[in-house]
């Protein structure tokens, strides 16, 4: 039988790792897309360079011709759009490059679709940041969107083209809208991995202090190996449609953090208000401080999803809970400090 065709793109990304593990174990040739960087890119899928059904190629999201020549060159069953400047923090200091990369990018692939191959299905990285500022207490497929920043607002405009192209033409063109997913690979400055890394190297005496922003956000955080399965099957289900990946739980950052120091056995007292709540350890040492700097000009101050929709069609839910999430990034961190 032939094997099905899948381009990944940023598929050196955090999702691109599960995605790229979860296709090559169902028997999917995968070709994915890395573009030029000075370091090394490929840390997170190097274990991948000697499989016979992986390959890499040089792509841009802002080019749009290196999009069209890799459709084009692969002709691909399926293409997953996972790529983007996804920081939300980092969104307001290059909000126009987000833009180009997260918004345009996604039509640049669409639009290369519609010409060459109406066929092929698409999957677009959609996010939970489109619903911003919101009243409701669980957002579903059917909240309104409010997004706070350049990210979630070129997330928005992907999302909507994306059903766009679905409606005008026939493509099987279907949206994540994925709550936070983390993972022992989750990108070095995103709140968990920071949290996490940090704590473990005070523990182990090799870091003073752990600095963060606002402690008083809630997310709702999931594994991205259980997300890239939700993936899989929203491109392979009958219909292209939109749906909520979560997990229904809601912690604060400082829930998140006081996790980790019980799991680590790091005793703790908060004292403090606003930007000078601290966190200290049972010596009286400062070990987590909060410093503006990390502090959004917009904040989404809650989220919390509702899958029901995910549970009922494509017959998904979440794996792993907070605390096994937390247990797993602890384990690997402290291999990873170690070696
Ligand atoms: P990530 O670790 O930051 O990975 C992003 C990927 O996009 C990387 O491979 C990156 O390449 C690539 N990329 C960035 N700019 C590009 C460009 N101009 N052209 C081509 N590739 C480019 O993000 P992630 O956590 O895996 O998330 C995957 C997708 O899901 C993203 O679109 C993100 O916005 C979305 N999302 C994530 C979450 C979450 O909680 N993780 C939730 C909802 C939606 P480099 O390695 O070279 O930087
Ligand atoms: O922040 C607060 C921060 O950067 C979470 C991306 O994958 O998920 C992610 O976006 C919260 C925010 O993730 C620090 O203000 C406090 O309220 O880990 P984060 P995010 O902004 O929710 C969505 C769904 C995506 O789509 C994105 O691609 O934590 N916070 N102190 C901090 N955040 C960071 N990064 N660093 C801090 O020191």
């Amino acid at each position: 039988m032939r094997k099905k065709k899948a381009i990944i793109f940023g598929v050196t990304g955090q999702d691109g790792y599960y995605l790229t593990e979860l296709l090559l174990k169902k028997n999917y040739l995968v070709h994915g897309v890395k573009r030029r960087s000075s370091s090394v890119p490929t840390l997170r899928i190097n274990k991948f360079l000697e499989n016979n059904n992986f390959r890499v190629h040089y792509g841009d999201l802002s080019d749009a011709q290196s999009v069209d020549n890799l459709i084009k060159l692969i002709k691909p069953d399926e293409i997953y759009n996972l790529a983007a400047q996804s920081h939300v923090g980092v969104s307001f200091f290059v909000p126009e490059y987000t833009s180009n990369v997260n918004a345009l990018g996604t039509l640049r692939i669409l639009e290369s679709i519609r010409v060459n191959n109406k066929k092929i299905k698409f999957y677009q990285a959609g996010t939970s940041e489109m619903f911003g500022k919101t009243k409701d207490k669980f957002q579903s497929e059917k909240t309104n969107f409010n997004p706070q920043s350049p990210y979630g607002a070129a997330k928005l405009f992907a999302h909507i083209v994306t059903q766009n192209y679905r409606d005008a033409y026939g493509i099987f063109a279907s949206n994540g809208i994925l709550f936070n997913h983390e993972s022992p690979i989750r990108g070095e400055n995103f709140v968990t991995k920071k949290i996490v890394s940090g704590l473990c190297k005070i523990k182990l005496g090799l870091q003073k202090d752990l600095i963060l922003g606002n402690l008083y956000a809630k997310r709702d955080w999931g594994h991205a190996k259980d997300y890239v399965e939700a993936i899989h099957k929203i491109v392979n289900y009958k219909f292209a449609d939109d749906f909520v990946i979560s997990t229904k739980k809601q912690y604060t950052i400082k829930d998140f953090a006081e996790k980790v120091c019980k799991k680590i056995d790091l005793k703790i007292k908060w004292k403090g208000k606003g930007l000078n709540e601290k966190a200290f350890d049972v010596k009286n040492r400062c070990i987590i401080r909060c410093n503006k700097i990390y502090f959004r000009p917009l904040e989404v101050d809650h989220l919390k999803g509702d899958y029901k929709k995910a549970n009922k069609l494509l017959k998904w839910k979440p794996k792993y809970n907070l605390d096994s999430l937390i247990d797993e990034m602890i384990t690997e961190e402290f291999k990873l400090i170690k070696k």
